[in-house]
């Protein structure tokens, strides 16, 4: 099966964390979502990534129907066999989804009073998910389910964000830091992404242009902006 993806999709991400966590082989093609290939866009009805090819050349779109048919067809399956239970799981794995974007908007904000409004909405989702946490690695014990594949982009964003800014999404969350720390204990994070993520992901989401990558640069010991008049807000982002 082919999955074909865009090198920095946290909606990709979600699909191959789930094809790394069941051990299957998948093979990867990677677009320009700048110059979509005609080839794409007659295969992706919404022309956007991720899309699945089977084996047999079926053609599946959007990640919540691609996981959900992977989960049923390839390795054991992560979802219960209880209906209500599965039901549950798919309501908090869109919960996280819903997210994906506005984690994405939040990185990329220009100034820290946007960055902290990002964050909010942001939080908002973690508060809610945090109550679901018990004691345990994962959120429904000591084994993966689908919700853990679907908080997985979410939550190894933060830790790379943190990472290279010190800035935490999940600061007033520590019950959420521990399953992050669980979830990337796992390994499935890293192998679920491109060589290259990091260094791409920090270049688009770190850029001098973004608040996260002004704080970057403080913290490396550079002005935030690079110029001498500089001076910088509450947060470290350029006043
Ligand atoms: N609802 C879709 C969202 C996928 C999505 O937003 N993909 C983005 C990349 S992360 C994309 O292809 N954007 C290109 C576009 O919308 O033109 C899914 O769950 O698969």
């Amino acid at each position: 099966m082919k999955i074909v993806s865009f090198k920095i999709c946290p909606f990709v991400q979600r699909v191959t964390a789930l094809l790394e966590a069941k051990g299957i082989d998948y093979d990867i093609e990677y677009i320009d979502l700048s110059h979509k290939p005609q080839w794409f866009l007659d295969l992706s009805p919404n022309a956007q990534v991720p899309i699945l090819i089977t084996d047999d050349d079926d053609v599946l779109f959007e990640s919540d129907a691609i996981v959900e048919f992977l989960d049923e067809v390839v390795g054991t399956p992560l979802s219960s066999d209880n209906a209500v239970k599965k039901a549950q799981d798919r309501a908090w794995s869109y919960l996280a989804t819903k997210h994906y974007l506005v984690q994405c908007s939040a990185q990329r904000s220009p100034d820290a009073k946007t960055l902290e409004e990002r964050s909010k909405k942001l939080s908002k989702a973690f508060g809610k998910i945090k109550v679901q946490l018990g004691e345990s690695r994962y959120i429904n014990g000591d084994d993966l389910s689908m919700v853990d594949i679907a908080w997985l982009p979410l939550l190894h964003r933060a830790a790379i964000i943190e990472q290279y800014s010190g800035y935490d999404f999940l600061e007033e969350f520590p019950k959420v830091k521990q399953w992050q720390q669980h979830l990337l204990s796992t390994g499935i994070a890293e192998k679920s992404v491109p060589e290259d993520f990091e260094e791409r992901f920090t270049a688009f989401y770190l850029a001098e242009s973004t608040c996260l990558g002004q704080l970057a640069k403080s913290k490396n010991g550079e002005a935030c902006c690079g110029t001498a008049e500089c001076t910088v807000d509450d947060l470290g982002c350029c006043a």
